[in-house]
C-alpha cells in the first residue's frame, strides 16, 4: 500500500501504458508463462512491456486466426492459460474461431487485444472497430481496462478488473477471457514506472461434496437398477476418475462406453461406441438401453449413440458438470450435479452395491462380436479411407499424441481399439476445420512429445497458415487424407440427392498437399496404395530427423464412402 505523499507522486509519473508491468506480474504470479504475439503497432506497448518479462516465453504467429489456434493447442496441452495478443481491428475478429472453441472445449485462453482510447472509436480513426466485448457469447468475461490511472481507485478497478478476467478463465471450468487495453500514442519509448498491482483476488481451490441424503438416494437408484450407462465425452486424461471407473466398470450392472477424446482406459470400457451400436440387431436395441444413464465430460462424437439414448424410453439422465446444468442432450435430464466427476465418483462408489445381472456382460458380448467383424471386414477392404486408418494404427509408435481433424478422421477413428497410452485431441468444441493444423502445431510445441495430426484435404486447405509458423517443431508429423474433397458429404446421403455433390458440398479439387507443405520449407512425403504407405510410415514417424514432416495420402472418394456404407452394412449382418 502507498502512503499519500508517495502516491501523488506515484500518479504524476504514471501513463497509459503503466498498468500493464501490473498485467505483466498478474500474469506471471498465475503461471501464465507464454504469449503467442500477431504483429501490429496498437499491440507494441503489450508486446514490449510483456516480452521484456524473463517469465514470458513469447512466439510470433502473423495470422491471428492461426496464432489464436496455436495458442489453443498449447494450452489445452500444458492445462494452464496461454495468452495472445494482437492489434485492434479485424485482427481481433480473426481470434473468434478459436476463442469459441476454447468456450466449448474449455481451454483457458486469455485474450489481450490493444484498442485506441474509448473517444476515438467509430470516429473515422483507422483500424478502429468496437472491440469492447467482442466476442459476444462466447467469452467467459470480458473486461475493458480503463486507460488512465489517475488515482488510487483507478489502479484498484485496472487489477481488479485483471484478477476477475484471470481467475474467470479456470473457474468453475477453464474457458477464454477478454482484456481489452486501449492506449493513445506514442506507442513506443514509454518509461518504466515500476509500480507493482495493488490488488490481485486469488481463487481458493475446492473439492465439492453430495449431501449425504442426496449420496444414500442415488446410490439406491443405481444400486437396484438393472441397467446403467456411463458414457464419457470429451475430456483431458484424469487418471484418479480412470481409476474409480476401472472398479466400477467390474459391476455387472454397469457398462462404461467412452470415445477417443474422453482419454480413459479400462480392460472393460467399451471404446468403440458406433461399430458396436451397428453390431446390434433391431430387437436387441431394447435390452441394450439403459435405465440409468451417468454422463461427464463435453463432446460425444457419436452420433448413433445420440440417437440410441433419445429413442430410450423412461430413461433417467444424471449429467455431472460444475458448470453446465440444463445440458439435456438425450432429453430425459433429470439430475444436473454440479461437480467434477471424480469427486462424484469417489464419494458414491464405497456406496455401490450393484444389482445382479448381465448387462455389462451383454454389451461385452455385442462389443465382441463387432470387433470380430471389424477384423474380418478390414482384412479384405480395399484402399479407402478406412483402410489408411488402420494402417496407421498398425504401425504407429506408443509414444504418439494424437490430434484429430474434424469430418471423417475424428469419426474413422472411433471406430478403431487403440491401445492404452495415446492422448487424443480434436477440436470438438465447435467441431471446426478451420484451425486443426495450428491446434497440434501449438499442441506439438508445449509437449515436446511426438505429436500426429490426422486430417482430411479441405480442413488441411483451410488451415494452411498454420504452416507459416517458423516454431513449427521437430516432433509434429502431419498425416493429410486426401480424398479430393469434403469426403464426408460423399458418405452422407442427402447431397448426392441433391445433384450438386461435387461442386457445393464436397468442393471438388486436385489441389496437392504436399506442395504447399515445400512452400513452406517442410519435408513431405507421399503415399497412394497400402504397400506405399507401409514403406514409408516407418521412416514418417522417426524422430531422427531435426524438422517436420508432411505426408500426403491419396484415397479414392467414391471407394472410400462405398466402402464405409459397406462396412456398417457388414457390422450389422
Ligand atoms: C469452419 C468450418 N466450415 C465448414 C465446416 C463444414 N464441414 C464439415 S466437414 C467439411 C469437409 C471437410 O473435408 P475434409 O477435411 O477433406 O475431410 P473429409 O470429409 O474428406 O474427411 C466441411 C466443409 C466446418 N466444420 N467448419
Ligand atoms: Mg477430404
Amino acid at each position: 500500500m502507498f502512503k499519500l505523499d508517495e502516491f501523488s507522486e506515484l500518479c504524476s509519473m504514471l501513463h497509459d501504458k503503466s498498468g500493464l508491468e501490473h498485467l505483466s506480474q498478474l500474469l506471471s504470479g498465475r503461471g501464465i508463462n507464454h504469449l503467442v504475439v500477431s504483429p501490429g503497432s496498437r499491440n507494441a506497448p503489450v508486446v514490449t512491456t510483456l516480452c521484456s518479462s524473463p517469465a514470458m516465453k513469447c512466439y510470433t504467429v502473423v495470422d491471428e486466426r492461426s496464432a489464436a489456434f496455436f495458442a489453443l493447442g498449447m494450452a489445452q496441452q500444458l492445462q494452464q492459460a496461454v495468452a495472445v495478443c494482437c492489434t485492434s481491428g479485424s485482427a481481433v475478429l480473426n481470434y473468434a474461431p478459436a476463442v469459441a472453441e476454447a468456450y466449448y472445449q474449455r481451454i483457458p485462453l486469455v485474450v489481450l487485444t490493444a484498442d485506441r482510447p474509448a473517444a476515438w472509436i467509430d470516429q473515422g480513426d483507422g483500424q478502429t472497430i468496437r472491440q469492447h466485448n467482442v466476442f459476444g457469447h462466447f467469452i467467459k468475461k470480458s473486461v475493458s481496462l480503463p486507460q488512465h490511472l489517475v488515482n488510487k481507485d483507478d489502479i484498484w478497478y485496472y487489477d481488479r478488473l485483471i484478477s476477475e478476467a484471470l481467475n474467470a478463465a479456470v473457474y468453475p471450468v477453464a474457458g477464454p477471457v477478454h482484456i481489452n487495453l486501449p492506449f493513445a500514442e506514442p506507442l513506443y519509448g514509454f518509461g518504466i514506472t515500476g509500480t507493482q498491482p495493488e490488488k490481485d483476488i486469488q481463487l481458493t481451490g475446492l473439492q465439492t461434496f453430495l449431501p449425504i441424503k442426496t449420496l444414500g438416494q442415488l446410490a439406491d437408484e443405481w444400486n437396484n437398477a438393472p441397467k446403467v450407462m456411463i458414457l464419457a465425452g470429451q475430456m483431458p486424461a484424469d487418471p484418479s476418475l480412470n481409476e474409480l471407473l476401472q472398479s466400477i466398470s467390474h459391476f455387472n450392472n454397469t457398462v462404461v462406453l467412452t470415445e477417443t477424446t474422453s482419454n480413459l482406459h479400462g480392460e472393460k470400457f467399451i471404446g468403440c461406441i458406433d461399430r458396436t451400436l451397428s453390431a446390434m440387431k433391431k430387437d436387441e436395441v431394447q435390452i441394450h438401453q439403459p435405465n440409468i444413464l451417468i454422463t461427464f465430460g463435453t463432446a460425444v462424437v457419436s452420433k448413433r449413440i445420440k440417437d440410441f439414448l433419445r429413442k430410450t424410453p423412461a430413461l433417467q439422465h444424471w449429467h455431472i458438470d460444475p458448470a453446465e446444468l440444463h445440458m439435456d442432450t438425450y432429453q430425459h435430464l433429470c439430475h444436473s450435479i454440479p461437480m467434477p466427476a471424480s469427486d462424484f465418483m469417489q464419494q458414491l462408489l464405497p456406496l455401490l452395491k450393484p444389482a445382479a445381472g448381465n448387462y455389462a456382460g451383454m454389451w461385452h458380448d455385442t462389443a465382441a462380436k463387432a470387433s470380430s467383424r471389424h477384423h474380418t471386414f478390414l482384412h479384405q477392404a480395399d484402399w479407402s479411407d478406412l483402410k489408411v486408418f488402420e494402417t496407421i494404427l498398425n504401425h504407429l509408435p506408443g509414444t504418439f499424441d494424437l490430434q484429430l481433424g474434424n469430418s471423417t478422421v475424428i469419426r474413422y477413428a472411433q471406430l478403431f481399439g487403440w491401445p492404452a497410452g495415446f492422448r487424443f485431441d480434436s477440436n470438438r468444441g465447435t467441431s471446426g476445420i478451420d484451425g486443426c493444423t495450428s491446434t497440434a502445431s501449438g499442441a506439438a510445441v508445449a509437449t515436446g512429445k511426438p505429436t500426429l495430426l490426422i486430417t482430411g484435404d479441405l480442413a488441411f486447405f483451410y488451415d494452411s497458415n498454420a504452416l507459416w509458423n517458423k516454431h513449427l517443431p521437430a516432433n509434429l508429423r502431419i498425416i493429410v487424407i486426401n480424398n479430393g474433397g469434403g469426403g464426408i458429404f460423399r458418405y452422407l446421403e442427402g447431397p448426392e440427392q441433391t445433384g450438386l455433390l461435387e461442386d457445393f458440398f464436397e468442393a471438388s479439387h486436385k489441389l496437392s498437399a504436399v506442395k504447399v507443405a515445400e512452400a513452406y520449407g517442410i519435408r513431405t512425403a507421399v503415399a497412394v496404395s497400402e504397400e506405399q504407405l507401409i514403406a514409408i510410415l516407418p521412416a514418417f514417424f522417426s524422430m531422427n530427423a531435426n524438422s517436420p514432416m508432411l505426408l500426403e495420402i491419396i484415397t479414392p472418394a467414391i471407394i472410400s464412402a462405398q466402402t464405409l456404407r459397406n462396412y456398417f452394412k457388414e457390422l450389422g449382418n
